[in-house]
């Protein structure tokens, strides 16, 4: 079986692939990598979940495969929930892991660490081409909190300044798999994998 992940985001991919393999799935995951011409989305909603949703019936309209898309995004306290579903171009118009991390520090910049609390959220919808009163919705949280210095070198995003208490590492000192063990893309898609053999049989 094939599925499309609507995504650009090759380190989505990566993560998704893993969690797959780990749990034995006969998936073949394809991305907009392996498209001709893949249509632009507009990520015009106010919701992790609208924007999920408007990724994956595009590609699944413009693919006519089953299609999965993330949206996703970092909710810090202090910022009342910014930068939310702006995270990926929070710095500035195009989308820079540099300049995303420069602005959250500065926003960030007298509040101690202990008040410096923040979540990772990913939505991931997965749909049939034209059938989207079909829609599969699952959800991951991940808690943790901002560091005023990032640590470690794997990952992507906002990775080096996300701290998870229960590893006592950064997003970016863990391995993909590690990653996946408790971040919220990796219970989103350990959800997702629970319900995947239904959904596809339907
Ligand atoms: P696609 O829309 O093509 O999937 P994207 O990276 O633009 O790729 P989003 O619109 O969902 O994805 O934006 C999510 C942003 O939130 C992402 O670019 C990062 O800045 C941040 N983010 C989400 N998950 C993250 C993670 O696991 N680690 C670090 N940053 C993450």
């Amino acid at each position: 079986q094939v599925l499309l992940f609507a995504t650009n985001n090759q380190n989505k991919v990566k993560e998704l692939q893993s969690a797959f393999d780990k749990a034995g799935l006969d998936i073949e995951l394809k991305s907009n990598a392996d498209l001709e011409n893949p249509p632009y989305v507009n990520e015009k909603g106010e919701t992790f979940e609208a924007n999920a949703a408007l990724k994956a019936h595009a590609l699944a309209e413009y693919s006519k495969l089953p299609t999965l898309a993330d949206d996703s995004g970092l909710r810090v306290d202090k910022l009342n929930g910014a930068p939310g579903v702006h995270s990926a171009r929070y710095g500035g118009e195009a989308h820079n892991d540099a300049r995303n991390n420069a602005k959250l520090l500065a926003a960030l910049g007298g509040v101690p660490l202990g008040k410096r609390t923040a979540r990772f959220e990913s939505v991931l919808v997965l749909t049939w081409p034209g059938q989207e009163d079909k829609d599969l919705v699952v959800k991951g949280v991940c808690e943790g909190e901002v560091l005023a210095i990032p640590r470690g070198d794997n990952g992507f995003g906002y990775d080096p300044l996300f701290y998870v208490p229960s590893k006592d590492k950064t997003f970016a000192q863990m391995t993909t798999e590690e990653k996946n063990e408790v971040s919220h893309r990796g219970k989103a898609v350990k959800a997702l994998i629970e319900k995947l053999p239904a959904w596809l049989a339907q």
